[in-house]
């Protein structure tokens, strides 16, 4: 939506209201919106994958902005990189997955199956550097779980245009403003990759799980869903 001054807002929904219009409302509503877009989502992040893993996220997003996020995990696999996004998509589920979506009926979820409900990365909530989708497996810039653990922050992390979110026109790439409103509307849902299946202490390539499907240069162990849970408005 366009910024209006609110004098310019103020008049114009005087004389839609003079004018006995069905306009009236929608205007008044918007210019609700425009005056507070500050949000704090929770979530509670579950395990997949019978990781064992659970945790909360909280974040406070105001317009196009997470002004702050924070992600406490434990019972993560231990001493090993744990890649975590904030997943949307405009056709998803915008929900955690369950082994309904195990298409390939290998008894476990991938990333790839897991986006009808959860969509695609949106936000990498990593430690330093580029936090968009491009740096989603860059797994040298995201927390390490110490004894399974971590407590993760960041601040001001800007929402940024996502190719394959799913929008009709544009190529289905939705606009940083179309998906932080999506996400203060509670619709974003945070994913914790990473899980040691076997437990032998690191991921495998020789494991069963074999490489990932998301790219060649890590384990599918890297790669795995871990936790979910969904960002919403409290
Ligand atoms: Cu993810």
């Amino acid at each position: 939506m366009k910024r209006y001054s609110m004098v310019a807002l103020g008049a114009s929904a005087v004389a839609l209201i003079a004018a006995g219009t069905l306009g009236a409302a929608p205007v008044l509503a918007q210019g609700q919106k425009t005056a507070d877009k500050s949000v704090t989502l929770r979530a509670t992040l579950s395990q997949l994958n019978g990781s064992g893993a659970s945790g909360t996220a909280t974040a406070i997003v105001k317009n196009q902005k997470i002004e702050h996020i924070e992600v406490h995990a434990h019972g993560l696999t231990p001493n090993a990189p744990h890649a975590q996004h904030i997943h949307y998509g405009e056709q998803a589920l915008n929900e955690c997955p369950t082994l309904a979506l195990d298409s390939n009926m290998d008894g476990r979820l991938s990333t790839v199956e897991g986006i009808p409900a959860y969509g695609p990365v949106v936000v990498s909530l990593n430690t330093t550097g580029d936090t968009t989708p491009a740096s989603f497996l860059d797994v040298a810039r995201f927390p390490v779980s110490s004894a399974g653990s971590y407590d993760y922050s960041r601040n001001n992390i800007e929402f940024t245009d996502v190719a394959g979110t799913g929008y009709p026109g544009n190529g289905g790439t939705g606009t940083a403003k179309q998906i932080a409103d999506a996400i203060r509307d509670g619709e974003g849902v945070v994913v914790i990759h990473g899980l040691d299946y076997d437990g032998n202490g690191t991921y495998n390539f020789s494991d069963p799980e074999g490489a990932s499907e998301l790219t060649p240069n890590l384990p599918a162990e890297a790669t795995d869903p871990a936790a979910c849970g969904v960002l919403e408005l409290h």
